[in-house]
């Protein structure tokens, strides 16, 4: 069973919902914690070492009742069993959505097409493993025989985002004496910056691409190639100083990767929901096999907690309907993702890239147009940086957007009171949302009357808080998934395909049709629109 499109806002816990609404949107989150002393410690869940406090939403339990009861009608449970068993649910694409079993332990039977892919899995796994260790400890060396000390990952979205962000986010578990980094841009400033104090000698590439035909990724390569060999003076160390990870083997090899450097995967595994797949292997690298490990304990336990646990208290579907409560109820357009740590810096974009390529659609699984709202905007900067400039916003601007605050109770790095201060901001920002400030409260401080509408708080703007102990690669992983499985559950409500990103192909044609209207060699007039016909004749007589 799955959600009927067309009928979506027909549904009737939808319209419950809607009256539901029409009840309560005027009233604050104020009135709510006043009439509810055990609020703040009532509306909370946890599950996979997380914690949730959802009290400062602008919902009552009926809310959530309301709100699972419309993840039941549209199927939720039933398309669930369908993911995880390996139902080919990405039905554009015909493909089975299998990230967990990316994930599964060994002994564990998943099957795609008649195959247990589990066994694959844990095979590609122990090769990483071994390489990653070699890496480590020096037994793989260079061309020239110099150890490995620079890992450069070259991919781009999914095949660049996860690893980028988990890097930054494990850096703590990193070893030192390794630099990894990141290139994923066709501009070539990235592969410029990213290697001019490198010395190719100790440089391996990971040539990171499910199909390996990425423009982005297959220029950079072979500008990393070139580098390589110029340096070193023979093609054959290509063979030292790059490995490649894709589910292409043909074009691995074609490159000149010899395929026992390749490092599979498979076409189950969407690019967004790839770094704990082969796509990790830096991430694997930096912080070892061990830890890597740890990291698919901590998603394989969300996972179970996505599997098992009561839709009421279950974290990720509690974080999509709440998601959903705001985008097609309140009409919000936007969330922010403010992790107070700054190792998480790179993880609101990596959300951006999940949450949006997954959900920023509006046909149907059927192909009907959607009648409601679907992906919010995703954007978030750790804090407490983004409390000196974009907060101003949250606090008192006009959009109404949903927040989720993510904390440690510990730091990596303790050093004197600056973890307190770290959450004691956490904690005043969420309140301060909630709560506001009224203009009694002002007038009482003895502000002047003209000053006062400027400095009152509004307030009932919503927020999660989410809670772990440490940053630990499990931790990362639980939280990665708390994600993933958010996504999906919303997918399923608004009944579209989380797992294909056709938006993102005509840019990619089109620009292959310009490249050629900008290439030197290029004699005839473009053919296009008259903007872009312009913008070519003037790109054109800029470069003479
Ligand atoms: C992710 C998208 C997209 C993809 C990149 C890189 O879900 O499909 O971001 O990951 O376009 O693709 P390749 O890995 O094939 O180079």
């Amino acid at each position: 069973m799955s959600a009927s499109a067309a009928t979506l806002t027909t549904r009737p816990a939808w319209q419950a919902l809607a009256a539901h609404h029409e009840a309560i949107r005027d009233v604050h989150l104020r009135e709510l914690f006043a009439a509810d002393p055990e609020r703040g410690t009532r509306m909370t869940a946890s599950g996979a070492s997380l914690f949730l406090d959802y009290s400062k939403h602008r919902a009552t339990p009926e809310t959530i009742a309301l709100l699972v009861a419309l993840a039941r009608e549209c199927g939720l449970v039933e398309r669930r069993m369908a993911m995880f068993s390996g139902e080919k649910i990405n039905i554009t694409e015909h493909r089975a959505v299998l990230h967990t079993a990316l994930r599964a332990p060994r002994e564990a039977t998943i099957t795609v097409d008649g195959v247990n892919v589990v066994p694959l899995v844990h095979e590609v796994l122990d090769r990483m493993r071994a390489f990653a260790t070699a890496v480590r400890g020096g037994a793989w060396k260079g061309f020239t025989g110099s150890r490995i000390r620079n890992i450069v990952n070259i991919g781009i979205g999914g095949s660049d985002l996860g690893p980028a962000m988990a890097y930054r986010a494990l850096a703590h578990f990193a070893q030192r004496d390794l630099t990894v980094r990141f290139v994923s841009n066709v501009d070539a400033t990235d592969f410029a910056e990213a290697t001019r104090d490198l010395d190719p000698a100790q440089t391996l590439f990971i040539v990171s691409s499910k199909t390996f035909t990425t423009i982005e990724t297959m220029t950079n390569a072979a500008v990393a190639r070139d580098w390589i060999i110029g340096a070193l003076g023979d093609p054959r160390a290509v063979a030292r100083h790059f490995v490649a990870v894709s589910t292409n083997e043909h074009a691995v090899r074609e490159f000149g990767i010899d395929p026992a450097n390749m490092f599979g995967f498979w076409d189950w595994v969407g690019g967004r929901y790839s770094m704990d797949s082969a796509i990790g292997l830096s991430t694997m690298i930096a912080i070892g096999p061990d830890s890597f490990g740890e990291m698919l304990g901590g998603m394989r336990t969300m996972d179970g907690h996505f599997r098992d646990a009561p839709l009421e208290q279950n974290l990720p579907v509690l974080h999509a309907l709440l998601g959903i409560w705001y985008t097609d109820f309140f009409g919000t357009q936007s969330a922010a993702v403010l992790p107070y740590d700054q190792y998480l810096a790179r993880l609101p974009a990596y959300l951006q890239q999940l949450i949006m390529e997954s959900n920023g659609k509006s046909v149907t699984l059927s192909g009907a147009r959607v009648r409601y709202a679907t992906s919010p905007v995703i954007w978030g900067e750790p804090g407490t940086n983004g409390q000196h400039s974009f907060h101003q916003l949250l606090h008192q601007g006009t959009p109404l957007v949903p927040v989720d605050f993510i904390g440690f109770m510990h730091s990596l790095n303790p050093m004197g009171a600056q973890h307190d201060l770290l959450m004691a901001n956490l904690l005043a920002q969420a309140a301060a949302l909630a709560f506001g400030k009224t203009a009694a409260e002002v007038r009482a401080e003895g502000t002047p009357e003209a000053l006062v509408p400027h400095r009152v708080f509004e307030g009932n703007r919503p927020s999660s808080v989410i809670l772990a102990g440490l940053l630990t690669p499990a931790t990362l992983g639980a939280l990665i998934a708390l994600y993933e499985h958010s996504v999906f559950t919303q997918g399923v409500i608004w009944d579209i395909d989380s797992f294909d990103q056709w938006g993102v192909e005509l840019g990619k044609t089109l620009a292959t049709r310009i490249a050629a209207d900008l290439a030197p060699s290029a004699d005839t007039a473009p053919a296009h629109d008259s903007s872009t016909n312009a913008l070519i004749s003037r790109y054109r007589a800029a470069r003479g």
